[in-house]
């Protein structure tokens, strides 16, 4: 594998860019008329120019990468996040032209990219699963009767979902019907396949997923948890690793189960199976995630394994160079997403250029980040500027870290999320690792980070007070009569 082309953009493309270089590997960037002046444009070896802005004349036109991929001798493609990297068509393409897609096979990802067609995969292994259904619903009758029996509330979900689409809360029997409806009518008009099922609604769950790693020899390992329960409207803002209530036993009965899943569908490469924990700390297996997540750093900070160079490896066949037995958690990983929005104002999206940004430096700071000072966040894609990933012998200190790393995040021209940030690792119900999936929706108000800015501007004006005061005292002019000065003088 001589020459591989990063079919992404941003952050994803730069630093899936780096470890290409570390392992002599030329690295050939694709961009959208937005993108030119990117960093990962100018860091790779090659680039060449996909289209228009619009995801769907760029980073999504997968013929057009792969006849770049013909014209430019590629050897294998790496597609991040997002965009083409879950497309199982796309993945199997590439391959039909002789190119290697780094990530699973195509059939791997058909499977799990659709949770009924996951759940009939999973189901001969033991999985925890949450109470349900595995068929799509087809007679309504039977369906309410199923949703009867799995008691109110229900969550009827999409097959082909993500994000929360087609997602619905039905708290009771009389509510049923019209909430299928509707899950089925946005299952269709998002996803071009209507097919829902139900669920029993756990209320208040964390979101706790388990990295996995595995070759084309059947060696699958897991990199143990990250805990994403800290997001708003199914946007991750803070992850970290380990989970701060898991023990070990659990750990490795989720490790173990998280295997499993990969290997009911002969799973190769990187991939994360998320799990739904409960009050009760029960799991149950949701779906998996046929990519590298955008929080893969905090496993890479706990583990020491650089997840690209793995699935690299594994992509030209290598064996796994070590087993499970030879993983650990070594100390604890944080991360924010820096995202243009206005934590002030609904997180709205937030335009403007970065007129200042300066990074944190320091023993235990990462920053993956794909843009420089004087550049705009362009408005086609994601709105992410940073991940800011601090690691720490533990929790407390990868924490304090991170409260530092903050501050010293210079970001000025746009509203960023870095307020809020430091609002989560300030917040008590945080720290004590008391949080679900609703901890956005139960703590945060805008009025919280208002009142935090204002105590600290009067705490600054004080601190100006005080120096003014100091500084006259100083400029204040003593005993003239005494200094040698004045005794030449006179
Ligand atoms: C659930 C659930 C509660 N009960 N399933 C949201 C997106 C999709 N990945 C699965 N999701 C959920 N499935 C049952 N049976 C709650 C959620 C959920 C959620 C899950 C993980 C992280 C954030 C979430 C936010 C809202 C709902």
């Amino acid at each position: 594998m001589k020459k591989i082309l990063v079919a992404n953009r941003g952050e994803i493309a730069l630093r899936i860019m780096r470890t290409i270089r570390k392992m002599g590997i030329q690295s050939v960037a694709v961009f959208s008329e937005a993108d030119r002046n990117s960093p990962h444009v100018s860091f790779a070896d090659e680039a060449v120019c996909l289209g228009a802005p619009a995801s769907a004349s760029s980073y999504l036109n997968g013929d057009k990468i792969i006849a770049y991929c013909k014209e430019l001798a590629v050897d294998a493609i790496h597609p991040g996040y997002g965009f083409l990297s879950e497309n199982a068509d796309f993945a199997r393409q590439v391959e039909e032209a002789g190119i290697t897609f780094i990530g699973p096979r195509a059939e791997a990802m058909r499977v799990m990219g659709s949770k009924l067609a996951a759940k009939e995969c999973v189901k001969q292994y033991n999985i925890p699963m949450v109470p349900g259904i595995d068929k799509a619903i087809e007679d309504v009758a039977v369906a309410k009767e199923t949703a009867r029996q799995i008691g109110y509330p229900i969550l009827i979900k999409a097959s082909a979902g993500g994000g929360g689409k087609g997602m619905r809360i039905v708290e009771k029997d009389a509510d049923f019907e019209e909430q299928m409806q509707r899950a089925i009518s946005e299952a269709e008009a998002s996803f071009g396949d209507g097919s829902v099922f139900i669920e029993k609604y756990v209320t208040s769950p964390r979101h706790v997923e388990i990295q996995v790693l595995a070759d084309n020899y059947g060696n699958t390992v897991h990199l143990f948890e990250r805990e994403c329960s800290i997001q708003r409207r199914h946007q991750k803002v803070v992850e970290e690793a380990p989970s701060a209530i898991l023990t070990p036993e659990i750990r490795k009965k989720m490790g173990e189960a998280a295997v499993m899943v990969a290997r009911s569908c002969n799973y190769t490469s990187t991939g994360t199976v998320e799990f739904l924990m409960d009050d009760k700390m029960n799991f149950y297996f949701l779906e998996m995630n046929t990519r590298l997540q955008v929080e893969h750093p905090v496993t890479e900070m706990i583990t020491g394994i650089d997840l690209v160079e793995e699935q690299i490896k594994i992509a030209r066949g290598e064996k796994l160079s070590f087993t499970q037995d030879d993983l650990a958690i070594n100390g604890h990983a944080v991360e924010l997403r820096v995202y243009a929005e206005d934590p002030l104002n609904n997180f709205l999206p937030s335009i403007g250029t970065l007129s200042t940004y300066i990074k944190p430096q320091g023993e235990g700071v990462r920053v993956d980040d794909g843009y420089e000072e004087g550049m705009q966040i362009p408005i086609y894609y994601d709105p992410m500027i940073a991940k800011l990933v601090t690691h720490g012998k533990d929790r407390t200190e990868a924490i304090q870290k991170m409260k530092m790393a903050i501050k010293n995040f210079k970001i000025e021209g746009l509203s960023t999320t870095l307020p809020f940030g430091t609002f989560v690792f300030e917040h008590e119900a945080f720290i004590r690792g008391k949080f679900d999936t609703h901890f956005v929706k139960n703590h945060y108000t805008p009025e919280l980070i208002k009142e935090k800015q204002k105590a600290n501007a009067e705490a600054a004006a004080l601190i100006g007070v005080k120096y003014w005061l100091e500084q006259q005292k100083i400029l204040k002019p003593v005993e003239h009569k005494t200094t040698s000065w004045k005794r030449r003088l006179a």
